[in-house]
This record gives structure tokens, C-alpha cells and sequence, in this order.
């Protein structure tokens, strides 16, 4: 990943979540979370985002659900954009590619990220837009 300017996030507990996890390899409260780097659409400066941990068979699933608010995260503009993205989980940090998920892969996606995260359920409910879910995936060269 290309390295630019790091800019923290204007949220004061996403910055914290961010802190804690390049400290621990954990989210606050020994949350299971990883930490997404992306680089901006537009600005091209390094992105850190804390989202949950939803892996299975060393692929990870990226939940674009901001809380279930109504519009979709930066960080979703950022990976489209750029798709070869850094992801740490726990103490490793992994080089992976991201495709949006659809249909029937999207639904099976869904299911496990909301039995990892319940939440994940209401936040659909209120969000008024269909939560993307991003797959993260080793790149090919990567074997
Ligand atoms: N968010 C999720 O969507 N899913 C999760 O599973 C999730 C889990 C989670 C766990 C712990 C935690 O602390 C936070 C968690 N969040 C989760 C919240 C997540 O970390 C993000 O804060 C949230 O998704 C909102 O992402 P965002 O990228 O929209 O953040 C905004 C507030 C932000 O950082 N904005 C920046 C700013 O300076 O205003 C700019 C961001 C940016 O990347 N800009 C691009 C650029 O070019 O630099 C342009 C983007 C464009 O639209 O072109």
C-alpha cells in the first residue's frame, strides 16, 4: 500500500478505537475488531477505520453500516476507488483485495456478519439504504 500523510479520524472515539487497537491488537473493552487502512478517494491521504472482526477461512467481511445511518461510509468511497487495501488483525497485518459482495455470496456474507454482530440487524432496519458488505481477500500474487 502506497504510504501518505495519516490523518485520524475527526470522531474522538473512533481515534481512540484506532490508538488502542495499533497498542493492544484488541478493540477498547476487548471488542473484536480490526482496523482497516484505505487512502482517500480524493485526498489520497491514509485512512484508519476500526470495523468488527467477521472472517471466515482468512477472508473478512467489511460491513458498511456507520451505526445504520443513512448514507455510506468514506471509507466504502475509498475502497472502491482503491481496492488493495492493509488490514490489521491483531498482530498481523494482511495486504488484501476488496470486492463487493452481491446476491446469494451477499446474503450468506450478512448472515455471519450479524451472528457476530447482532447489531448489524437494527442497524439495516434504520438505515434506508442496503448495508454494502465488502470481502477482503488475499491477493492472488499472495498465492
Ligand atoms: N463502521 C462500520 O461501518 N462498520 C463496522 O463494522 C464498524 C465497527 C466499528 C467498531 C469500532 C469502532 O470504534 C468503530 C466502528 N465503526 C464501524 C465505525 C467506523 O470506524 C467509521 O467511523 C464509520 O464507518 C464512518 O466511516 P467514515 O469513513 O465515513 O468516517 C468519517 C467520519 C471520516 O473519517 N471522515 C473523514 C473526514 O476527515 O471527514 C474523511 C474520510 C475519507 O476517507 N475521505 C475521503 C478522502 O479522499 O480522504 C473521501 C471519501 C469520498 O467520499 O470520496
Amino acid at each position: 500500500m502506497a504510504s501518505g500523510e495519516y490523518s485520524p479520524s475527526p470522531v474522538p472515539w473512533v481515534r481512540e478505537e484506532v490508538e488502542h487497537l495499533e497498542r493492544t491488537g484488541t478493540g477498547l473493552r476487548g471488542r473484536s475488531v480490526v482496523l482497516l487502512t484505505t487512502i482517500g478517494a480524493r485526498t489520497g491521504l491514509v485512512r484508519k477505520t476500526p470495523l468488527m472482526r467477521v472472517e471466515l477461512g482468512g477472508v473478512y467481511a467489511a460491513v458498511a453500516s456507520t451505526r445504520g445511518g443513512d448514507r455510506n461510509p468514506d471509507w466504502y468511497a475509498n475502497v472502491l476507488a482503491r481496492p488493495e487495501v492493509e488490514l490489521r488483525d491483531g498482530d498481523r497485518v494482511l495486504q488484501l483485495v476488496a470486492r463487493e459482495a452481491t446476491g446469494a455470496e451477499r446474503s450468506r456474507w450478512w448472515s455471519l456478519a450479524c451472528t457476530v454482530f447482532p447489531s448489524y440487524v437494527g442497524y439495516q432496519s434504520r438505515a434506508g439504504r442496503r448495508i454494502p458488505v465488502l470481502l477482503l481477500e488475499p491477493r492472488a500474487s499472495d498465492g
